[in-house]
């Protein structure tokens, strides 16, 4: 074993009495209230569901594992004469909830690198895809077909004992892991590079490989380093982590279940909304001739966006009630690095105007900008400007979240997840207005 599946073997050890001593002796203490609200609501704000890799906080945003955002940057281990740190050191801290020395990050970046090589298969199953895909279908079709490698599966047919689940677990989410920008930059040539693929290099980490991998200069390995890290986990409630979750409770392996993650970060209201931030900037770009508009001028667009029914993308959150510390963290990068670009001066000025007009508007009840108002700037200033493919960036951090994740649903048995539907009839009857009789029918 590796000391840090040693370690978290060990730290599953810890962990199962408590669950098991809540299970055993507190199964029947109330957490919260299901109200009619939530049941139609999305169940939102519900506190049905447990995790302890990340916990995000309405005001404060995201931590990991009790770190700030702020704390995970400036703790985590750095490649030599970078600035982010090593993705992989985020996985040792999602994975066990301690920070890594240098030498437990080296161990862990030498693991991924041995275990990046794609079968050929997924080379001649993304050639197959026509160019006019989308880039997150392709994504999660690539994922879903390395179901046959999976160790699990495998175990599971042969049997296993429940207890030792997590084992083939986080062996199947390292060599997926491993793979994601492999997958993703190998699909990135083939749709917009006329399929010429650069090799990966072996002496690099996740995030510097795949700068390299993607034909990029400095410092778009930070800016890799950095976005896989913002958009590694949120949380159990959001669409792509509960997706994740919820195919794995049914004992579906990683590539089941990271699929489906994939397809609910594919959807506009989450993921995707970082390709529609680009967009709906360029449409704007585009009706100013290029020039950098005034106040006014911006207000209005906020506002004809508004008035023709559809959202402000990368403005507001479900849970989140003030800015987001990841566009924050992002902001920050670009006022360093961006200062000048044209669409960062747009973005900017959407800061300013934007929540004002939504609180005016009335109806968002965050009006401040989330994270994916801010990351495609960044792609786009460093070359990337083929939008389709952001939510796929999003897609390999968050895969490395919800994995984390995913190992401890099985080190510490989570039951299948089926919550009990019941029908409007039944609502009306439980809210009063519908005599009992008639739900029968
Ligand atoms: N622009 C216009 N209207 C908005 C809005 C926005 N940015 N944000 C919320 N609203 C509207 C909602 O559409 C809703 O209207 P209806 O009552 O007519 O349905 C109303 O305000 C109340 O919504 P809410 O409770 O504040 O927000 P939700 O929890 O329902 O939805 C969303 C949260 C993120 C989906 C929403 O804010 C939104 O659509 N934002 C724009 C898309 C976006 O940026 N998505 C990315 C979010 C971050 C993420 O998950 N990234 O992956």
């Amino acid at each position: 074993m590796t000391s840090l599946k040693e370690k978290l073997y060990d730290k599953i050890q810890e962990h199962r009495p408590r669950i098991q001593r809540l299970n055993k002796e507190f199964g029947d203490v109330v957490v919260d209230n299901v109200t009619i609200s939530h049941i139609l609501g999305g169940m939102r704000g519900l506190k049905s569901l447990v995790t302890d890799i990340s916990y995000l906080d309405p005001n404060e945003g995201i931590r990991f594992r009790g770190y700030k955002l702020t704390d995970v940057f400036a703790k985590l281990p750095k490649p030599k004469g970078a600035d982010m740190p090593y993705v992989e050191g985020l996985f040792y801290l999602l994975l066990t909830g301690d920070i890594p020395t240098q030498k437990e990050v080296n161990e862990v970046v030498d693991e991924f690198a041995q275990r990046r090589i794609l079968p050929k298969y997924l080379y001649e199953l993304i050639d197959a895809f026509p160019s006019c895909s989308h880039p997150m279908t392709i994504f999660s079709t690539a994922i879903l077909s390395m179901h046959r490698e999976s160790f699990f599966a495998k175990k599971y047919i042969a049997g296993i004992r429940k207890a030792d689940y997590w084992d083939p677990m986080y062996e199947d989410s390292l060599n997926l892991l491993a793979k994601l920008p492999e997958i993703a930059s190998y699909t990135y040539a083939k749709l917009y590079r006329d399929g010429n693929r650069i090799q990966s290099n072996p002496n690099l980490d996740l995030g510097g490989n795949f700068a390299s991998m993607m034909g990029k200069d400095k410092p778009y390995d930070d800016v890799s380093r950095m976005h896989f890290i913002l958009h590694s986990d949120h949380e159990s409630g959001n669409v792509s982590a509960h997706a994740g979750h919820l195919v794995a409770s049914s004992l579906s392996d990683i590539y089941l279940s990271i699929s489906a993650m994939v397809n609910g970060l594919a959807g506009p209201l989450h993921g995707l909304a970082s390709q529609s931030v680009l967009k709906w900037l360029h449409d704007l770009m585009g009706k100013m001739g290029g020039a950098i508009p005034t106040e006014a001028e911006i207000k209005q667009y906020v506002w004809e966006t508004l008035k023709s029914g559809q959202v402000v993308p990368g403005f507001g959150h479900a849970v989140l009630r003030k800015t987001d510390p990841r566009y924050a963290l992002q902001r920050e990068f670009s006022k360093k690095h961006l200062k000048d670009d044209p669409l960062f001066k747009y973005i900017d000025l959407l800061y300013k105007v934007t929540p004002p007009i939504l609180r005016e508007q009335g109806k968002a009840k965050n009006p401040w900008p989330n994270v994916d108002a801010q990351s495609g700037v960044i792609q786009w200033h460093y070359g990337l400007k083929e939008y389709d493919f952001y939510t796929v960036l999003f897609g390999i951090g968050r895969a490395i979240g919800i994995s984390a994740n995913i190992i401890w649903d099985r080190a510490l048995g989570y039951p299948l997840e089926r919550p009990k539907s019941l029908t409007t009839d039944m609502l009306e009857e439980i809210a009063g207005i519908k005599p009992k009789a008639d739900s029968a029918k």
